[in-house]
């Protein structure tokens, strides 16, 4: 692993339309902090509804019929995404660390992070002219086929998680379908997505196929969650803004609306797992990204022979997680990504201990300085506590006894969430009745949260609507047009 650049140079802080850097209408700006240091990183500009007007009229404009990028051949799509994954390789180290800087990641996750960004460009890159539609033998002298057309502007609105990743899940099929982009990135983590900006821009990308307006949620992501102009908009992020999305989505245009949401996955690991492997698994899917994962397993169910054990094992790896300065190699755990989200873990951790759970260790922060918080467990919780049924969204294990197959499905079953589940079992039949049995958009058997490109990712219930990744998620950035033309005489 090379060195990090502890100090990256920031470039870009200015909203990116129509492929230029400019200044907000207001003039407004504000500031990104480090979540190591509780200090400013620098000022960003403050783009609000005048600037996500102009964002979407070159996004529109862009899109326009004759345009640059309608005219385009779909090889060539393709050709500019595979062009933006080289760039962002040939800029790896940068990224990552600009990345870290704004993000608090270990920078090891952060390479990480983009590595899997640029293979989400190349999988979709691949995708560009490989959309394809139907012919439809329908009765009569008449020839049905159908197109997947784009839908238009997109607008994305995304989270502070994994800031680069959800640039390249949104954009990926976005533009491999041939759509226009407004994004609006979570206003803790802006600069990443800016720098991206800077690398559309150098790929070859036509002006105003991509724009990103950097601000708040109520007020750009609302601009653009509003717009009449937007035909399309994907979110990550709370189920609550998830609804306001929604709304504002029904109540503006019927834009279409594809939602990636809260989560509270649940984890059950049976007598017979390998414990060891077990733990290993359980305590990475809930303590990666520093618990800020949605399909975390914030609910570990673990059958009573093995509880106790399962527990002090547990226990042990979260005091040897190391956590700290993350650009430190080893570093596994750096600061939650503001005082907002510090706060509300710290009182969870509070109603925990209050409502009766066993606090094993951790429950504490770390350090003087930063939104540090240790890792921690809790044992003997139960379904109704808060931090069972809650999403935490922090470095917090909840562990749960079980003894009853069934009980256990329906418990694990028994949130309003349903974005990712997971079962360890030896035993083939209990698994392949789990992996039916449990409501989840993903569920993982004998392992945790293995993502990749091309396989689909989102969430039943109240977790969201549509699918991201693979080949699913072309659907949601596509419309289908059926087209029947009479014909002289059919030829079937
Ligand atoms: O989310 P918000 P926050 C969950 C997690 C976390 C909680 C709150 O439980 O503790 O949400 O986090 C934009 N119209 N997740 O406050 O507010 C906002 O600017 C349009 C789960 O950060 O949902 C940002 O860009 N947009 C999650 C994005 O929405 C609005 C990831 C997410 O912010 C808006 C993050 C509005 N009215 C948090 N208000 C996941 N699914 O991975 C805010 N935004």
């Amino acid at each position: 692993m090379e060195e990090p650049n502890r100090k990256p140079v920031i470039k870009y802080t200015q909203l990116f339309i129509n492929n230029e850097w400019v200044n907000s209408v207001s003039g407004k700006t504000f500031p990104t902090i480090n979540p190591c240091t509780e200090e400013k990183i620098c000022d960003v500009q403050e783009g609000d509804k005048m600037d996500v007007d102009l964002a979407v009229a070159a996004a529109k404009d862009a899109f326009k019929r004759g345009s640059a990028w309608r005219k385009m051949d779909a090889s060539n799509r393709g050709r500019l995404l595979a062009k933006l994954a080289d760039l962002m390789e040939r800029d790896l180290k940068y990224l990552a660390s600009l990345e870290t800087l704004d993000n608090g990641k270990p920078y090891t996750d952060s390479i990480g992070d983009i590595e899997a960004s640029i293979q989400t460009f190349r999988y979709y890159a691949g995708w560009a002219d490989k959309i394809t539609g139907q012919t439809i033998p329908v009765d009569g002298d008449f020839f049905t086929y159908t197109k997947h057309e784009p839908v238009g502007v997109c607008g994305q609105i995304i989270p502070w998680n994994y800031p680069v990743m959800m640039v390249a899940w949104k954009w990926g099929p976005a533009l491999a379908c041939g759509n226009t982009v407004v994004m609006k990135p979570a206003e803790q983590t802006p600069l990443t997505a800016l720098y991206c900006g800077a690398l559309i821009k150098e790929a070859g990308f036509p002006p105003g196929v991509v724009n990103i307006v950097t601000g708040y949620g109520p007020t750009a992501g609302a601009a653009v969650a509003e717009h009449l102009d937007v035909d399309k908009v994907a979110f990550t992020g709370s189920t609550e803004i998830g609804k306001v999305v929604m709304r504002a989505a029904s109540e503006s245009n019927m834009k279409r609306v594809s939602l990636e949401l809260g989560g509270k996955s649940p984890f059950v690991i049976f007598q017979d797992a390998d414990v060891d492997d077990a733990v290993q698994w359980a305590h990475s899917g809930i303590m990666n990204n520093h618990g800020q994962n949605c399909c975390a397993a914030s609910r570990t169910f673990v059958h009573a022979d093995i509880y106790d054990e399962f527990v002090a094992k547990s226990k042990t790896a979260a005091e040897n997680r190391t956590i700290g300065d993350p650009w430190e190699a080893g570093t596994m755990q750096g600061p939650q990504i503001d005082e907002a989200q510090f706060k509300k873990i710290m009182e969870m951790i509070e109603s925990g201990k209050q409502q009766g759970a066993k606090l094993e260790c951790g429950g504490v922060r770390f350090g003087e300085k930063g939104y540090f918080i240790k890792p921690t467990v809790f044992s003997n919780a139960t379904d109704e506590m808060r931090i069972t049924k809650e999403e935490i969204f922090g470095p917090v294990q909840t562990i749960i006894k079980f003894t009853d197959v069934e009980e256990a499905i329906e418990r694990a079953n028994a949130t309003t969430y349903g974005l990712a589940a997971g079962v360890y079992t030896k035993d083939i039949n209990r698994a392949f009745t789990f992996a039916d049995g449990l409501k989840g958009g993903n569920v993982w058997v004998n392992c945790y949260d293995v993502i990749s490109p091309n396989q689909p990712f989102g969430g039943f219930k109240q977790s969201g609507h549509g699918r991201e990744l693979g080949e699913y998620a072309l659907k949601e950035y596509t419309e289908v047009k059926c087209v029947t033309i009479k014909i002289p005489q059919k030829n079937s």
